[in-house]
């Protein structure tokens, strides 16, 4: 995709709305030929005379059988005020997918070419109007569908994650750059970098990089929800608990042991986290073919869980029965919480586990304590501290990326203690702001860039 852009001489055009039929939708065209190719589409006005920032309204004539398409609205941008910062032009037509098609074709015909996925996004981080990390998270906008999922999208899109990066980026290189100034006068042996203040620096930086890691779980929470398995005994009142968080009656119910075949998956949306609730088998042995199946894949969904929700009978478990499960639970590293159902069969029956800490109790039928629930199920996934406010890391690439930049600061850090000589330290630091640099697009390569904005839909 980049090598066919050499300066981007072409024009691309597409749909910029989704999909379908709609009151309206935008079809967008940019490059050097956007205002030209419209122009002769648009026999109402010369729009290669008009400023930027104006709309204008006229009718569509395709170029080759010269029949009116439609009544649109034209939105002129001049580069580089514009979302790609070339000539920007978007028509807004009336939403039919017969339209929309006809004008895509009067462009192509006019000379524009049909844009690949994210190529406008692509051209805006190619002219400088957005780095890498934003224009990523452009696409994570589109996606977002909780409140916080839209906000970690435009915290980022706004640049609050590549500011940080990039502050320590320019210390790095006025740091290194100093170094590599002392070894042009290596026979005078000066040091005009500042190694304390430079230790300091590093120091610092890896707390912040650090944090940027560990706040990845929370932002994968954030992007895609937590899985979350709702195990127990056949009968537990599994399924009556999923219908009850979901207000539907979406799994079956019934007193029948072993109900519950195969796996059932709802997303739940609790104050703007999204679960991925799994109703499963009850456990146990059984001889029956299909239930066993059932009872393996529960098991299995037991452990790809990011969460476990145990559910028991408080009437007919006993504590040692959920000291037991605990250890289990332990042994295998799973992330469980007790929940306690049917509270309203026999009054005081939640008295025998007084001894095991954080087990909720509800009744699924009667709707007791579901609030409760719902509330520990999130500060469970965001320890308490959902604050997106902060910045978060939601791109397993920036994660990843931010492993190496950390391991290079140690690397730079230890050099300093171990009293490096300047060109072993300035080699660290070099790959440190190489991955740094991976992050926010200054070092990129071909491959990786078309990659990246594959993701994204056409359009954008
Ligand atoms: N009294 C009372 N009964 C409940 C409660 N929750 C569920 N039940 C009843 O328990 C029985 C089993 O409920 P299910 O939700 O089908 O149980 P399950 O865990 O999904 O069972 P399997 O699918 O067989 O593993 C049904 O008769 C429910 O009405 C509760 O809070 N109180
Ligand atoms: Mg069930």
């Amino acid at each position: 995709m980049i090598g066919k852009l050499p300066g981007h001489h072409d024009t691309i055009v597409a749909v910029a709305t989704a999909p379908g039929i709609g009151a309206i939708a935008v079809i967008r065209l940019s490059g050097v030929e956007a205002i030209t190719i419209t122009d002769k589409l648009f026999p109402a006005k010369d729009l290669t005379t008009v400023p930027g920032h104006t709309l204008h309204f006229g009718v569509l004539l395709h170029p080759e059988t010269g029949k009116a398409i439609d009544e649109v609205v034209v939105s002129i941008f001049k580069n580089p005020r514009s979302y790609t910062g070339e000539d920007v032009t978007e028509i807004s037509c009336h939403g039919s997918p017969y339209i929309q098609q006809q004008i895509i074709d009067a462009c192509i015909q006019s000379g524009a070419r049909m844009a690949q996925p994210g190529e406008f996004t692509q051209r805006a981080f190619l002219n400088g109007k957005l780095d890498l990390t934003q224009a990523e998270s452009v696409a994570d906008l589109i996606a977002s569908n909780t409140a916080a999922s839209h906000q970690t999208a435009m915290q980022q899109m706004r640049g609050g994650f590549s500011k940080e990066l990039k502050a320590l980026r320019e210390h790095l290189i006025r740091f290194s750059a100093l170094i590599e100034l002392e070894l042009d006068f290596s026979q005078e042996d000066v040091e005009f970098a500042d190694r304390t203040q430079f230790f300091d620096l590093v120091t610092s930086a890896t707390v912040t990089v650090k944090h940027l890691i560990d706040s990845f779980s929370m932002g994968n929470v954030i992007k895609n929800g937590v899985n979350t398995a709702i195990i127990g005994k056949p009968n537990a009142g599994k399924s009556t608990l999923l219908n009850t968080l979901l207000n539907e009656n979406r799994a079956i119910v019934s007193d029948i042991a072993g109900t519950t075949r195969d796996t059932i998956e709802e997303v739940l949306n609790i104050k703007g986290v999204l679960f991925r609730l799994i109703d499963t088998a009850g456990i146990r042995e059984s001889v029956d073919a299909i239930e066993s199946i059932g009872v393996q894949k529960s098991l299995e969904k037991m452990r790809e869980a990011g969460l476990v929700i145990y559910l028991f009978d408080v009437n007919e478990y006993s504590a040692a029965d959920i000291q037991n499960q605990v250890t289990a639970f332990e042994a295998e590293n799973i992330n469980y919480l007790l929940v306690g159902n049917k509270t309203d069969i026999t009054p005081g029956a939640t008295a025998k586990f007084a001894a095991i800490p954080n087990i909720l109790f509800i009744s699924a039928r009667n709707h007791n304590d579901i609030d409760q629930l719902k509330n520990t199920l999130v500060d469970k996934v965001m320890s308490g501290n959902i604050n997106t406010e902060d910045t978060v890391i939601t791109n397993s690439r920036h994660y990843a990326a931010l492993q190496e930049v950390l391991r290079a600061l140690l690397d730079v850090r230890n050099g300093l203690d171990n009293k490096l000589p300047g060109d072993l330290l300035a080699l660290d630091i070099r790959m440190c702001l190489h991955h740094l640099g991976l992050i926010t697009g200054e070092v990129t390569n071909e491959d990786r860039l078309d990659f990246i904005f594959s993701k994204f839909c056409i359009g954008k």
